[in-house]
């Protein structure tokens, strides 16, 4: 069994969410974007597909680097070929990056598990068949009625609690809202949803990622009184020792690093450094569902949780393979947004949630995106 082949489609589909000048999603009215579904064939027809961004797998990023570590190479030799890669992102003057790695490995994963007829949970070894997920909020906006005040933050709490949620994180205002950053906003935001849920319900704050030490220290402080259960990003993630520095300031668990470069390396200097509590991996930021695990063990070696960023197939896998995690990020969510809507390229969601605020895994083969590829062939760009 070799790879032969690998192929890209792009395809268009409908979307309600648009990106602002700072990358932060928000909604905004339907519109037609583009979206590619990488797929890896085999000698004896066997197929492994991933979705990703159509810059993230482009033709020179197929043909100059995965094609050339790929083909004619055994497809469950993932560590060999993950490693082919990693390696030479070294010198590739920093056109491959981590993101290209993910998808690349997870339709590798996705083609094992479609042979072998098993969910990819499975074939890793599963921990658990449901996880409980937490609303992860869209960043506030300045939409009348959306995110735009606490007290908007705090009525959509209310709704999230009555859709199943059991853990909610807000993601506050960040730049271009014209009036942030400000942590004076982000302790309104967070009370009003506190005074929302009640005490004793699980709440995480995600602030701005570019708070000064003071002011990181100030919110936290802040949170602490609030009860909330973890602190994420609030400063650039660069610095591990003004991570080192919150943490021994602050009695409440700060999570990270989330979106600092340097896959399992990083996070093993962040535990070193005391720069966090609880340690964070997604599939996206670190190249895959590989590396993922390196990091998933290497916490649960140091008795620490590792939360998973970010929501889809790789990530849900993710969490039903490990103890030391408490939660499925869903999301991101806004009021104007039905996170629950089944999008035009797959035949069901990947993380259908029931009312008790747990998502089941999907039990067909593969990495778990029931793919609608009817659809995709007839919406090709
Ligand atoms: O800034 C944002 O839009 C969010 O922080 C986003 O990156 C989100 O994926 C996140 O951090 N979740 O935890
Ligand atoms: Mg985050």
């Amino acid at each position: 069994m070799k790879i032969i082949d690998i192929n890209v489609r792009t395809f268009t589909h409908m979307s309600n969410q648009n990106k602002d000048s700072d990358g932060h999603s928000h909604p905004c009215k339907p519109r037609q974007v583009r979206q590619s579904l990488l797929t890896i064939q085999c000698d004896d027809g066997s197929e492994g597909h991933c979705f990703a961004p159509v810059e993230v797998v482009r033709p020179y990023l197929i043909n100059n680097f995965v094609r050339i570590v790929l083909i004619g190479e055994h497809p469950y030799d993932r560590e060999k070929l993950w490693q082919g890669l990693a390696h030479w992102q070294r010198g590739s003057t920093a056109q491959l990056t981590d993101r290209t790695l993910a998808a690349v490995e997870m339709a590798l994963w996705d083609l094992a598990g479609r042979k072998l007829g098993v969910p990819v949970y499975k074939l890793i070894g599963a921990y658990r068949d449901k996880v409980p997920a937490y609303g992860s909020t869209m960043c506030g906006d300045e939409i009348p009625g959306g995110l735009a005040t606490p007290e908007d933050y705090g009525r959509y709490a209310e709704w999230l609690v009555k859709r199943g949620y059991k853990a909610i994180k807000l993601h506050t205002w960040m730049k271009p809202v014209s009036f942030a950053p400000d942590p004076k906003m982000d302790v309104k935001a967070c009370a009003a949803v506190r005074e929302a849920v009640g005490e004793g319900f699980p709440l995480m704050l995600d602030a701005y990622h570019g708070y000064s030490r003071s002011e990181a220290l100030w919110l936290g402080l802040e949170l602490q009184k609030l009860g909330y259960a973890w602190y994420e990003e609030p400063m650039n993630e660069a610095s591990i020792s003004s991570y080192a520095w919150l943490a021994s300031n602050l009695t409440m668990p700060v999570i990270g690093p989330e979106t600092a470069d340097g896959k399992f390396h990083t996070r093993a200097e962040w535990i070193k450094a005391g720069a966090c509590d609880i340690t964070r991996t997604g599939v996206l930021d670190v190249g895959g569902i590989g590396p993922s695990l390196k990091i998933i063990h290497l916490a649960e070696a140091f008795g620490m949780n590792c939360e998973v960023h970010g929501g889809g197939a790789g990530n849900l896998t993710l969490c039903a393979v490990q103890k030391n995690g408490m939660y499925y990020e869903r999301g991101l969510l806004h009021p104007f947004i039905d996170y629950d809507e089944v999008p035009e390229y797959l035949h069901s969601r990947t993380d259908t949630m029931d009312a008790d605020g747990n998502v089941r895994l999907p039990q067909i083969p593969g990495l778990g995106d029931d793919i609608n590829f009817d659809y995709i062939n007839a919406n090709l760009v």
